[in-house]
Formats: C-alpha cells, structure tokens, sequence
C-alpha cells in the first residue's frame, strides 16, 4: 500500500531512533545555555525558549534511556515517571501557580512532537482553554 508506506515514511523522519540524541542533551551537558528552575540527579526543568504562556517550563529526564517520548515508555521507566510528573508539581508551587496550571505531554507527529527526548511541559499564569489545538 502506497499510502501506507509514504506515512511510515514521514513517520520514521519525524521520530528518529529512541536512543539518539536531542538538542536536550546539549541543554543537560550546559553546551548550551537554559535558565534552569530545578535540578537534581534524575531531573532537569528548564524555561522553555519559545513560552506559550506566562510560565511554561520543560521537565526531562536527565537520562533519556530510550524515553524518546511517552509511547516508548517501558515498565523500567515507571520511577523516572513518577519523578517528572512529581517534579512538574513542585515546580508549578515554585512559580506560584496556586490557581492551577496545565501539564502538556505532545507524542509523534499526531502529538506534534518536536524534540525526540521525553518532556513534560508545564503551562501556567494565564487562562488555559480547552479544548487545547
Ligand atoms: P514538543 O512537545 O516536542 O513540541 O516541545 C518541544 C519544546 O522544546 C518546544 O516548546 C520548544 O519551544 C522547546 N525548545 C526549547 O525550549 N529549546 C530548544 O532549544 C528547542 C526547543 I530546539
């Protein structure tokens, strides 16, 4: 089926190897410079360069294990869930966001994912909508 193939295709383009690294690795090793809210030995959350709302922070495992998004999360992933999401909870009461906030996870190219490395994306400070786009 040719269709079929063309989307396996853009599929493959768009989610490349689970292993392979991502710019976020760079933002882990500071090769390139974020503005870090929290860190610790498994965790790191950070500003996100292009914010969608007053605070939207970015929170990844520093070891990305195969974790290049949610869909490949295996049993053996289920501490480092926890923490991120744990985290995304600490963080949201660091910004103040006591009236709520929104966790965002995008997955593959229906998700509109970008970056191939798990990421929790933490949205606060203004009125969210939904249903989101
Ligand atoms: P997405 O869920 O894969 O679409 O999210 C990727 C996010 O990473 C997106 O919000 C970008 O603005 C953000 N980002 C970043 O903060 N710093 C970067 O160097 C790059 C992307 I590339």
């Amino acid at each position: 089926n040719p269709l079929m193939a063309s989307e396996k295709e853009a599929a493959l383009a768009a989610a490349p190897p689970s292993d392979s690294p991502t710019i976020f690795d760079k933002i882990i090793n500071k090769e390139i410079p974020s503005t870090v809210v929290f860190e610790d030995d498994k965790v790191l959350a950070f500003r996100d360069i292009s914010p969608q709302a007053p605070t939207h922070i970015l929170i990844i495992p520093k070891v990305k294990d195969g974790l290049s998004g949610l869909s490949k999360a295996e049993e053996r992933h289920f501490e480092i869930l926890g923490r991120l999401l744990y985290t995304a909870k600490l963080v949201a009461k660091q910004e103040g966001l006591e009236d709520g906030f929104r966790i965002v996870i995008n997955d593959g190219p229906s998700g509109c994912q970008s970056v191939y490395h798990l990421h929790i994306h933490l949205l606060g400070g203004r009125q969210m909508n939904w249903p989101p786009g």
